[in-house]
């Protein structure tokens, strides 16, 4: 196979910007330099654009079944459309759904292996903890899966007790893993949830005042607490609210190991939105909350005391009794339509693994909130480093993973659903005003995006094997 050579651009890491070319041979990044002779590669010409690593998308959620339904994007749809936006790497949560963590994280490889079209790993979602789950902890480390989601919150679901948590922490630190965690209070959602229905409250934005920010912030400090009485690192998953962020910072002031995630839902939408008359369309666990917390959260990305964006992508059609056509074949898979006479019953979650480059890059970057160098960290460096997957992703190194995006600083479009390649029937950044979108994505050495043209594969992606004892950032 020929080489590479991408010619004339700006390479742009954490480290900021370069003018240099980059050799790519085989699957892998060759050489970086400047004016690299061309001979025996393929010119690719970049003058005028961004040279970036892939992204890398920390928590997704592909194929998952959720009350009547499933999340309409599986691992072809989904990662193909994180490809479109720029996204090479996705991190997808394993539910227990069978007897044994083994049994659970083969039925979830079936259905991946045949259908990723980027690359992915796994978190495992320990939902349940026994004696056999907890001799099978130490066991995922063989199979790549190095960290562990648990939930303070979904009474009698997926929710842990306090002291499990603990427990799951401990083994984590005794292997190297890291636990993952979802904060809010389930004892109180789960009572005001039962009053708010006998109530008659039937309103999507009674999804979000039955789940109040007061239970998120004290779920983050129990759980920092939590986690260093287990001497173990956190990962928060999905900020929020302004308070849980203040209890992130005080607990790295003290030296906690503890890092923490938002998503774009966060920065960009709050109880007015759940409010239209089409609020469905904003449900997701933790909820949206209010302006206050949109800007503390954008702060947060400016001074650092958040260390990745996440989608958190779990999208369901607005009104799956109408068909859309994807791939040129009509497609409806049931969705939010589900919840119409009660909240309760809407699923939860939303696109926005294909958002997530573009949306961050024109609201981040070019409102001022964070530089380029910053977005790269946020988006693609720092979760392949919590991860355990750096320096063969989220980097532009000779040896890293030929994953590259090249990018267009200056080209302008109104973005939304024609753009947007997620499997489902609307797009939360309709009609916004984009400048700066991906060109060209290249997996592993190998084109998957060019401009509008996918040119992958279904099942090209693979599964990473990840190592366990990854940095704390
Ligand atoms: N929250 C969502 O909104 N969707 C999927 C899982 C979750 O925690
Ligand atoms: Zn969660
Ligand atoms: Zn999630």
């Amino acid at each position: 196979m020929n080489d590479i050579l991408i010619r004339g651009g700006t390479l742009l890491t954490i480290r900021g910007e370069q003018r240099a070319d980059l050799r790519i041979t085989g699957e892998r990044i060759a050489e970086i330099g400047t004016g690299l002779a061309a001979e025996g590669a393929t010119p690719v010409d970049a003058a005028g654009k961004l040279v970036m690593p892939g992204g890398v998308d920390p928590h997704t959620h592909f194929d998952l079944p959720m009350f009547e339904t499933v999340s309409s994007d599986d691992h072809y749809t989904g990662l193909k459309a994180a490809a479109f936006g720029g996204t090479t790497t996705v991190l997808d949560f394993v539910p227990l759904s069978r007897p044994t963590l083994a049994e659970s994280i083969e039925a979830w490889l079936a259905k991946a292996e045949r259908n990723a079209a980027i690359d992915y790993g796994f978190h495992m979602n320990i939902t349940r903890l026994d004696r056999e789950v907890r001799k099978e902890i130490p066991q995922l480390a063989d199979r790549g899966i190095t960290t562990l989601k648990v939930f303070s919150a979904y009474n009698g679901r997926l929710r842990l007790q306090d002291g499990e948590i603990f427990q799951v922490m401990r083994i984590a630190r005794e292997h190297g893993l890291l636990t993952m965690l979802h904060a809010e209070n389930g004892d109180v959602i789960e009572i005001l949830t039962a009053e708010a229905l006998a109530a008659g409250h039937t309103e999507p934005e009674w999804h979000a005042l039955t789940r109040p920010a007061w239970g998120a912030v004290e779920a983050v400090l129990r759980g920092i607490a939590l986690a260093e009485q287990a001497g173990a690192p956190l990962y928060v998953v999905h900020l929020n609210t302004a308070g849980e962020l203040d209890q992130i910072r005080y607990g790295r002031a003290r030296g906690a190991r503890v890092m923490a995630e938002t998503c774009p839902q966060y920065l960009f939408f709050n109880l007015q939105h759940l409010k239209r008359p089409d609020g469905a369309k904003w449900i997701c666990s933790p909820p949206v909350r209010n302006e206050q917390d949109n800007a503390a959260l954008w702060a947060g990305l400016t001074n650092g005391s958040l260390q990745t964006v996440g989608t958190d992508h779990c999208p369901f059609f607005y009104d799956g009794r109408r068909s859309i056509e994807y791939e040129g074949a009509p497609v409806a898979i049931p969705g939010k339509e589900l919840g119409a006479r009660d909240f309760t019953k809407i699923p939860n979650g939303l696109p926005g693994v294909g958002d997530r480059l573009p949306i961050l890059w024109t609201f981040g970057v070019g409102q001022g909130h964070i530089t380029p160098a910053q977005f790269v960290a946020l988006t693609s460096t720092n979760p392949a480093k919590i991860f355990g997957m750096y320096p063969q992703k989220g980097e532009l190194l000779p040896g890293s993973d030929a994953d590259l995006v090249i990018w267009d600083p200056a080209r302008r479009l109104t973005y939304g659903l024609a753009h947007s390649q997620h499997r489902t029937d609307y797009n939360l950044y309709e009609g916004c005003e984009l400048k700066g979108f991906p060109e060209k994505v290249f997996l592993r050495g190998s084109l998957i995006v060019d401009g509008e043209q996918w040119v992958g594969k279904r099942g090209g992606g693979r599964f990473l094997k990840r190592v366990p004892g990854a940095e704390v950032l």
